[in-house]
């Protein structure tokens, strides 16, 4: 069967608009491919609007076993869905929003090229922050082949970062991370959760954008990937991401 990328990224961004989960693409047109899935994401880029960065997915074992897959994936951060500091989560504009504690990488400068390193990006970046990242699979239930998730940009939804700290002297591997939802903590994880390192993550990004003949420029974050389990929201719930050495950043939802 010959697949319409463009029409698979309408049925996504209908989802969204609609707030209304679909079934996954894969069982309708056959199993789709990792290349295809990006395909679809592309498209949903180019009509994003101004981008702010990039985010990692799937880098953590939690994370993984949550969605039974083995491989990190990437997706883009529009604009249009950063949270200011301090303002509400509005979870009717969502579907099933889930939120988990995240590193965050700010570029200080452009960074690129096939053989980027764990130690390149920390030089690169200017800062690095907490941040919640709030999914929202646009899949009936999450389930999706890893395909159907590349597709959906891996379920990015809205996402908050705190104010940035130099990552010099910070070893981020050791630094403990904890989620709390409603004053219970509900998971708790190292910077190490992600890939063994938050920043060979990024790294892991750069290395496979340079694929496709892009890269990371000065002024984008980038969300290193959920260190926990993602832990499901709704209005009323109040979530706190903490990290140590980066800080504290608090999430209502309304
Ligand atoms: O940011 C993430 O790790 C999400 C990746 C997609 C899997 C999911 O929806 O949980
Ligand atoms: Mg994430």
């Amino acid at each position: 069967m010959t697949v319409n990328t463009a029409d698979l990224a309408a049925r996504l961004a209908k989802a969204v608009a609609d707030r209304t989960a679909i079934d996954q693409l894969s069982g309708e047109f056959g199993e789709l491919d990792l290349a295809t899935g990006y395909a679809v994401q592309r498209e949903l880029r180019t009509a994003a609007g101004p981008l702010v960065g990039w985010k990692l997915g799937l880098t953590s074992r939690a994370k993984q076993a949550q969605v039974g897959v083995s491989d990190p994936i990437y997706g883009f951060l529009a604009g249009a869905n950063a949270l200011d500091l301090g303002a509400p989560l509005d979870t009717g504009n969502l579907i099933q929003p889930r939120c988990e504690p995240e590193i965050v990488f700010m570029l200080g400068r452009d960074l690129a090229g096939p053989h980027v390193t764990a130690a390149d990006v920390i030089a690169a970046s200017a800062g690095v922050a907490v941040g919640i990242e709030v999914i929202d699979s646009r899949y009936r239930d999450y389930r999706f082949t890893m395909a159907d998730v590349v597709a959906d940009n891996t379920s990015a939804g809205r996402f908050v970062v705190g104010a940035p700290v130099p990552p010099a002297g910070i070893d981020l591997r050791l630094v403990g991370v904890v989620l709390e939802r409603n004053g219970e903590v509900v998971a708790t994880a190292s910077g190490a959760a992600s890939l063994g390192h938050p920043a060979a993550a990024v790294a892991w990004l750069v290395r496979r954008l340079a694929a496709d003949g892009e890269g990371l420029h000065a002024g984008e974050i980038v969300f290193s990937g959920g260190l926990t389990a993602a832990a499901p929201v709704t209005a009323g719930d109040v979530v706190v991401a903490s990290i140590d050495r980066l800080g504290t950043v608090e999430l209502g939802c309304r």
